[in-house]
């Protein structure tokens, strides 16, 4: 087996690797920071070969979208950052060995990651940077990007793959999952609205960045956001997508990890500061279709994630890593409990979502 550092020997690096730390960050990929005798330090990541088989267009996609994002913060003299890709000595941009798929990218210096909102300056930066996303991504030829991942937030899709977990579950798990096996049937038909919606062509098909967590947004030290990480799941698809998963990871009073039930509700502050945040870059682009189901896109995407980690549990675990045998319905009941909440607030968070964006009720 190659070490680590024999990976990053591979790849176009001048000075020698002093130290790596693993980054614990992502529930599919394993991620490393590397740091070099001169100061520099990078980002090393294994992409997990079972979840993305394609890995051309996934790298392609990635390459085509940071290269454009340079672009447009070129030309308009926006303050935001995009890591470069290292190529490797043979001039890919990525390395294969028995494992999987490794690339390496410049590490932003003086940026920190976020796991738990503290504020709302965090928050209105992260809507800031993921509507930037969208407005910045808007002049890209979406030919160009691939579908590499399909249906990833398509709820029909989600829902079947729950169904035939749930055929041939273990009686054991089914039954501890038995309370949030009702309450995902209960709530089957308005949470197939959204992609019926898109099914319609009500919304314009944009690109998507589809992992609008919290921690896939790096900050300088006074919570400015700096830049939006991880593009590996970035594909053509609806505003709904990035806004609904945010107001999931970002606007939550726990994280996903959490068991405290009684705590996770949506924090409504924060959704205001994501709002507003979100609104400064994309108000004068959306639609008055894609604003009004703004709200509805946060119940759906909290759902899919929901409805995603419980049909892994009834799986035994075989997507995400897990670190104890509760783990995926622990995660699965943190999210049904958010979407309950968000649920009572619906009202709330409409009136939020219309002030922010200047639309009339
Ligand atoms: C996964 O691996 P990570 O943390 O970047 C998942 C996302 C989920 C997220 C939940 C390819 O992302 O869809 O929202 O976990 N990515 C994939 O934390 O399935
Ligand atoms: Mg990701």
């Amino acid at each position: 087996m190659e070490t680590l550092k024999d990976i990053c020997r591979q790849f176009q690096i001048e000075q020698p690797v002093i130290n790596i730390d693993v980054l614990a960050s992502g529930h599919i990929n394993d991620t490393y920071l590397i740091s070099c005798s001169n100061n520099l330090n990078y980002i090393l990541q294994k992409i997990n070969n079972k979840v993305f088989n394609n890995i051309n267009s996934i790298i392609l996609n990635k390459v085509i979208v940071s290269n454009h994002l340079k672009n447009e913060f070129n030309k308009t003299e926006t303050k935001y950052h995009v890591a470069n890709f290292i190529k490797s000595k043979t001039d890919t941009f990525f390395i294969e060995t028995n494992e999987g798929f490794w690339t390496l990218m410049e590490y932003i210096p003086n940026s920190k990651t976020i796991e738990r909102a503290e504020n709302n300056k965090q928050v209105f930066e992260a809507g800031k940077l993921y509507g930037n996303f969208i407005a910045s991504t808007s002049t890209l030829d979406l030919k160009l990007i691939k579908e590499t991942l399909p249906e990833f937030h398509s709820v029909p899709f989600r829902f079947f793959q729950f169904e035939e977990a749930h055929n041939q579950a273990k009686i054991s798990r089914k039954s501890k999952a038995q309370e949030l096996i009702d309450f995902v049937l209960e709530h089957k038909t308005e949470m197939f609205q959204l992609s019926e919606l898109k099914e319609k062509n009500t919304f314009p098909i944009r690109v998507t960045h589809n992992d609008t967590k919290l921690s896939n947004i790096l900050f300088d030290e006074n919570d400015n956001g700096l830049a939006v990480i991880d593009l590996d799941t970035v594909m053509p698809g609806i505003v709904h997508f990035d806004f609904g998963d945010s107001v999931r990871s970002i606007c939550s009073n726990t994280i996903e990890d959490s068991e405290n039930i009684e705590q996770t509700t949506i924090n409504l502050k924060y959704y205001e500061a994501y709002c507003k945040g979100f609104a400064s870059e994309t108000s004068n682009l959306l639609t008055k279709e894609e604003i009004s189901f703004l709200p509805l896109s946060a119940k759906t995407l909290i759902y899919i994630m929901g409805l995603r980690f419980l049909t892994d549990y009834l799986n035994n675990d075989v997507y995400y890593k897990t670190s104890y045998s509760t783990h995926n319905l622990v995660r699965a009941k943190n999210q049904m409990a958010l979407l309950k909440s968000v649920i009572q607030n619906y009202e709330e968070l409409k009136t939020i979502t219309y002030s922010s964006f200047n639309l009339k009720n």
